[in-house]
């Protein structure tokens, strides 16, 4: 998470995401975003992970 939050806002938005991870798709980002605010917190990824919506990022 550290590494891919560009701006240490704790949020990963879609931009931030894409450049971390490219094989990550705005699909996967919309069924990791609970919430669907555009934006995933620490929260979302772990339990999108969880639910192999997403790889593991390796933290
Ligand atoms: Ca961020
Ligand atoms: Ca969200």
């Amino acid at each position: 998470m550290s590494d891919a939050d560009a701006n240490a806002d704790k949020m990963l938005s879609m931009d931030e995401m894409k450049a971390a991870y490219p094989e990550i798709n705005e699909d996967q980002f919309a069924l990791a975003d609970a919430n669907g605010d555009g934006m995933l917190t620490e929260q979302e990824l772990k339990d999108a992970v969880e639910a192999g919506v997403l790889p593991d990022l390796g933290g």
